[in-house]
């Protein structure tokens, strides 16, 4: 056993006993109600899903377990990997162990590379990621030994098996993800001398006379790890885990949800913005300009991509964290430039205009004009990043979910008519 299995299985019998005591104890007590506008309105601030790994805070952003996201973005993303799971960062002897572990499951079956190469031509990026995750369900040691019979207490030793699988894998085949579909060569072989995202920007074969784009995708792959257990990828992932569908099955299904515009795509859409700002005015605009034009995109009826957020009510401590990146790798990089023009001017304009409740920059305002800097163009890859990152973060809080036991999700839904005898006859059971 691992080092960082048997720190889960300490864990999980103290976890264990703990909501057991809540549930007997307390479980009549009311923690959340539901109003009309929100059950029609993506159930937005409902409290009824619980997430440990991580959470977001209004005032604050990401905090992962109980540290801010800022002062974990010098680590490596298998610490916080480990840090999602047991709630403490590794030491240097669990660290190693858990790098060997991952090490020892990193080869990828071949028919994975078969069927990403059956794909057409033209398959989108995250089809290709969701598909070779969903192929993998073949080899998953949780479906086989849950067919055998084990213990439920046991279920989440197999899942956390399958989940390292996963993480090991994932950097090889996002990284062929790249090279296969925009024709950048034959696939580059792990290097096992590496760390778990240094391999990753490795085998993606980017060139990099700096040196420093491993730097980039370490970063990234930290910031977007983990974002609390309601949006969609890791509500989908949970869900789907709670019928007992091996972690292959539930990535597979949340990479799904990441790949729509109001998720995973956003990131794009404030690229996109950026560069038409370039091209508008055949470079870096003045500061004044760039006033003028943000007040012509509001004033056509249109948002400011990067900047707004449902939950932040402070500048995203990620986009800082990406910021300060690019202040140190590529100060002078045109659109860099553009993104700190927007990044000193934008918030003043969204005051001043009053409509959105948060005027500061989110985490996509600054991480695609970094990628673009390296050369990686291809917009439809940015969201295969986010969800190899993501996907570590959704593995942890399903190994969790198995280690308490959760239960199958099952909500009530109601119908509209039901809805509308309430509010008709103020009466509930009507
Ligand atoms: N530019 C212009 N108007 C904005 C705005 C922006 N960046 N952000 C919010 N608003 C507007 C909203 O459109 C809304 O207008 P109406 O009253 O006319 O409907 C009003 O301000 C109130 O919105 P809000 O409560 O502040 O924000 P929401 O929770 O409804 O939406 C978000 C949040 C992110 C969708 C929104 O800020 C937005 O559209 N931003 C631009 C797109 C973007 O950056 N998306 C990436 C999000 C990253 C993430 O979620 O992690």
């Amino acid at each position: 056993m691992g080092l960082l299995q048997k720190k889960l299985s300490e864990n999980l019998s103290v976890l264990r006993k703990e909501i057991n005591d809540l549930i007997e104890k307390h479980g009549d007590r009311v923690i959340s109600n539901v109003t009309v506008k929100q059950a029609l309105g993506g159930m937005r601030g409902v409290e009824s899903l619980i997430c440990d790994t991580s959470i977001v805070e209004p005032d604050k952003g990401l905090i992962i377990r109980d540290s801010p996201i800022l002062d974990l973005v010098d680590r490596l993303p298998e610490e916080l990997f480990y840090l999602l799971l047991t709630g403490d960062l590794p030491d240097k002897e669990a660290l190693l162990d858990l790098q060997r572990e991952l090490r020892s499951r990193e080869e990828v079956p071949s028919y994975v590379w078969s069927v990403l190469d059956a794909l057409s031509g033209d398959a989108h990026p995250m089809t290709m990621l969701s598909t070779a995750i969903l192929v993998m369900h073949r080899d998953s040691v949780f479906a086989m030994e849950y067919r055998k019979g084990i213990p439920k207490s046991d279920y989440w030793i197999y899942v956390l098996e399958d989940a390292l699988r996963l993480v090991a894998r994932i950097p090889a085949i996002a990284a062929y993800i790249y090279r296969k579909r925009f024709n950048r060569g034959e696939r580059i072989h792990s290097d096992p001398e590496k760390t778990w995202a240094d391999n990753f920007a490795f085998m993606m074969g980017i060139h990099d006379p700096q040196g420093t784009f491993a730097d980039l995708i370490r970063l990234y792959m930290v910031l977007h790890i983990d974002h609390e257990g309601g949006n969609v990828s890791a509500h989908t992932c949970h869900c789907v885990g709670s019928a007992l569908s091996d972690p292959f099955y539930s990535i597979s299904a949340a990479m799904n949800g990441l790949s729509g515009p109001l998720h995973g795509l956003a990131n794009q859409e404030c690229l996109r913005f950026v560069l038409s700002i370039l091209k508008k005015f055949g470079g870096v605009p003045t500061e004044s300009q760039i006033v003028d034009f943000a007040w012509e995109t509001l004033n056509s009826g249109k948002v400011i991509p990067g900047y707004g957020h449902a939950v932040l009510r402070v500048t995203d401590p990620r986009f800082i964290a990406f910021r300060n990146f690019g202040l140190r790798a590529c100060p002078n990089d045109d659109v860099f430039k553009i993104v700190n023009l927007l990044y000193k001017t934008i918030p003043d304009i969204l005051k001043e205009h009053g409509r959105a409740k948060n005027p500061w920059p989110n985490v996509d305002a600054g991480s695609g004009a970094l990628l673009y800097h390296y050369g990686i163009r291809e917009f439809e890859y940015y969201t295969v990043l986010f969800g190899a990152s993501r996907a570590m973060g959704l593995l942890a809080q399903l190994v969790l979910s198995r280690g308490l036991m959760e239960p199958i999700e099952r909500p009530k839904s109601v119908r509209t008519v039901w809805i509308k005898e309430i509010v008709a006859t103020g009466n509930k059971n009507s």
